[in-house]
């Protein structure tokens, strides 16, 4: 991670104060459809609204209004590495948000086990603490679960419940070094100032282990691709946790907790937990398996300049590009194959922008007849994982990383 250096003159305090009220005032509007986007899932709908109803956000697929569910139209994964903060996709689980954040009297808490309990104003953060950048990919564990077959419940998302971001701010251990970690601390717990909707309902948290949330990479950021963070993606401050689900970056943090137990709260025990299975698969039905938390990402790799269902010339090479990333590391190779998997040739990277986020590739490729083709593209990340020539399934809809095809044809 690179200090911020002359980044911090760009995002001020002064521009975080001017600029939050005015996040506020729209949030109430209410949403309706503009448009609909054509989004074919195996087991519908074939269509949905776009919306441009939510403060701070251009068009984006709406996937539900309260709370806030708010897709990536794909076509914006082509337009450059980093993925804009107005198309950044939205996702919350309770409808209570604040639709006001003063950050004048925001405050932080930093508690529980540790030697003193910090009240921390964005002022103490933005100018208090050395300031840290990096890239990384946002991605719901549930992205792509409108794919699954059969079908599971949950947001049914189309590819876009992800985001690649340049991140600022402070590192997580520089704050919890501030309070002073007391011997015996387990896991430190995150909250936001999202509220359940009805009483006794779990307030929404999660929890990392203590080495992890101190391993220098866990960042507490302010900001996302140069600018504040838009409202509904987490201001003032957010949990980054660079190549773990998006799960775990809780949006809106005021409260750390530093835990001597673990955490046994609803959304770390229960909710977010996987089968421990090779790629979390297990047979639909199937019952009596070790479930644990969600945990590291995996690689995957998209086409974004051609949609399925395309012609492309027969005789002039056509450029094909996309976007892959590791997972929990960087990528290594990016391969596609015309022939269903029978010989792979590798793609052209593009520049490495950080091994936590996208990393864009291209290639050039000629078909060798008229004809329909599925074309395949799979991402081998830098621990020598690949993406699987098969889905996988779980009763939560989590971790989708098939190699995906599109169908060109050539004329
Ligand atoms: N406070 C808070 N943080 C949260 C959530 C939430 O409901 N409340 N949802 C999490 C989940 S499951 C996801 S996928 C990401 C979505 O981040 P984004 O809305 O900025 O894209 O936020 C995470 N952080
Ligand atoms: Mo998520």
């Amino acid at each position: 991670m690179a200090e911020k250096g002359a980044f911090q003159g760009l995002i001020s305090r002064r521009r975080l104060l001017a600029e939050a009220s005015a996040a506020a005032a729209v949030l109430s509007r209410p949403a309706w459809a503009q448009k609909m986007i054509s989004l074919p899932l195996p087991g519908g709908p074939g269509e949905r609204e776009v919306t441009t109803a939510f403060p701070q956000k251009g068009p984006m697929i709406l996937q539900r209004t309260r709370p806030p569910l708010l897709e990536t139209p794909f076509e914006v994964f082509d337009k450059g590495v980093f993925t804009p903060n107005d198309q950044f996709y939205v996702r919350w689980h309770w409808a209570l948000i604040p639709t006001e954040i003063d950050p004048g009297g925001f405050r932080l808490t930093v508690r529980g086990h540790v030697n003193q309990t910090l009240s921390l104003s964005l002022n103490d953060i933005l100018h208090g603490l050395p300031g840290v950048e990096l890239a990384a990919l946002n991605q719901c564990s549930g992205n792509s679960r409108g794919f699954f077959q059969p079908r599971v419940s949950g947001g049914e998302w189309s590819n876009g419940a992800m985001g690649n971001a340049l991140w600022t701010g402070v590192r997580l251990r520089d704050v919890l070094d501030k309070a002073g970690v007391r011997p015996g601390a387990v896991q430190v717990r995150f909250k936001g100032l999202d509220e359940p909707v009805v009483e006794d309902a779990p307030h929404f948290m999660k929890s990392l282990d203590i080495d992890h949330a101190r391993d220098g990479e866990v960042m507490i950021a302010y900001a996302m691709n140069g600018e504040q963070l838009p409202l509904l993606n987490g201001f003032p401050l957010r949990l980054v946790v660079p190549g773990w689900y998006a799960t775990y970056w809780v949006k809106m943090l005021n409260d750390i907790e530093v835990l001597d137990q673990p955490d046994v709260n609803y959304w770390t025990k229960v909710a977010y937990t996987i089968p421990d299975t090779p790629h979390a698969s297990i047979k639909p039905g199937e019952t009596g398996v070790r479930m644990i938390p969600i945990n590291r990402m995996v690689p995957r790799s998209f086409v974004t300049n051609i949609a399925s269902g395309s012609k492309v010339s027969a005789t002039a090479p056509t450029t094909v590009r996309g976007i892959a990333f590791g997972g929990d590391c960087g990528v290594a190779t990016v391969d596609f194959s015309i022939d269903r998997g029978q010989s792979w040739h590798q793609a052209q990277l593009e520049k490495d922008e950080g091994k936590y986020g996208f990393r864009q590739w291209q290639t050039q490729l000629t078909l060798p007849a008229p004809g329909k083709y599925d074309l395949l593209v799979r991402c081998t990340n830098s621990n020598g994982v690949a993406q699987p020539d098969t889905p996988n399934w779980n009763p939560a809809g989590f971790m989708r990383n098939v190699t995906e095809s599109i169908e060109v044809v050539a004329a």
